[in-house]
């Protein structure tokens, strides 16, 4: 039965694109499995993919007409006429959503929002809170992904993922470590990740892994912004590391997050690049320290097992990199992959 509808979506996305052509009985059995990612929900472009997770607006006029069909009966099941983006299964004699779209009353079919797999409002801090890993654990779970943690009781020191509601956009320095810039989490929401990326140094890098059921997840997005540490430490500098831009301001400095996908046997899937700060630009006035909630689109990793988060910079010392290593990211939205 999947099979069928599968090849059934093929023949439409086709139809989708190309107009005109209804969803016949198939063609070549598993010859042909791209047309199943024309109408996927999460094709964003850039970083303003905001919209993207929305169940967002589906242009029926595009969908053929049963008229402009060859086999008509392909878009009419039982004599219902299949709404928008809706293709006939012909087996069930029932019309059926393309893959990634969802049924409504109407009979029409909308696209469907990625749904969250992890958002940190399962954990639980008051307010001003964090959790850096101190109980020794080794990190911690929300949804269905785990975020690991580092912690060295004989420093007192983490690595890794930490937790975090601190909400303190003003303070420079250390101390403030896990505060996002944003003083809140993304989406208005309470709780947020703080990363610290100590892989400079020796250890490992930041990772979040799949802690459900299934084979991995396809992630589709996530929020990220600067924390409030190397933000401020990036306007106005401080005892170890520069003011981007330097003193005249044109310095072509940056701050950059590498998102690396990798599969269920550690084979990286592909990367992403997210600057979090970037001064390259000849123009100052398109100079930038983030300072709100990006969501960043994660859907050209695929399906992984693990995401592992480094940053970079060209504030280079002795002792590697001079900004401040920390970045937040919440909402992390996919799929679970069967
Ligand atoms: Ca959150
Ligand atoms: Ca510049």
């Amino acid at each position: 039965m999947k099979t069928l509808v599968r090849l059934c979506v093929t023949a439409a996305a086709a139809a989708f694109l190309f107009a005109g052509i209804g969803c016949g009985d198939g063609g070549d059995e598993g010859k042909d499995d791209a047309g199943t990612d024309v109408p996927a929900p999460s094709d964003i472009e850039g970083a303003d993919g905001a919209d993207v997770l929305a169940p967002s607006d589906v242009e029926g006029a595009d969908v053929p007409a049963p008229s402009d069909v060859g086999g008509a009966e392909a878009k009419t099941c039982a004599d219902q006429v299949c709404g928008a983006n809706a293709v006939c299964d012909e087996a069930k004699g029932e019309c059926v959503c393309l893959d990634g779209f969802v049924m409504q009353d109407n009979g029409d079919c909308m696209k469907e929002a990625a749904p969250v797999l992890a958002d940190l409002e399962d954990l639980t801090l008051p307010s001003d809170g964090f959790w850096n890993g101190s109980d020794g654990s080794g990190g911690f779970e929300s949804g269905v992904l785990k975020f690991h943690n580092d912690y060295n009781a004989e420093w007192a020191a983490w690595n890794g993922f930490a937790y975090s509601s601190m909400a303190d956009t003003t303070t420079p320095g250390f101390d403030n470590q896990y505060s996002a810039i944003t003083g809140k989490g993304a989406e208005d929401s309470k709780i947020y990740a703080t990363a610290y990326d100590a892989s400079g140094m020796g250890s490992p890098a930041p990772t979040i892994s799949f802690a459900g059921a299934g084979s991995g997840f396809g992630p589709s997005g996530v929020y990220v912004t600067n924390a409030t540490y190397p933000y401020l430490s990036m306007k106005d500098g401080d005892a170890y590391a520069k003011k981007f831009g330097g003193e005249s301001g044109t310095d072509p400095d940056w701050f950059l997050l590498t998102i690396t996908g990798l599969d269920g046997d550690g084979k990286e899937t592909g990367t992403v690049e997210f600057y979090l700060a970037d001064f390259r630009s000849d123009d100052s006035a398109k100079d930038y320290i983030v300072s709100d909630w990006t969501l960043v689109d994660l859907t050209s990793l695929g399906v992984v097992a693990e995401l592992r988060f480094t940053l970079s910079s060209s504030d280079m010392g002795e002792f590697g990199m001079n900004t401040p290593a920390y970045f937040v990211l919440d909402q992390v939205y996919g799929q679970v992959a069967e």
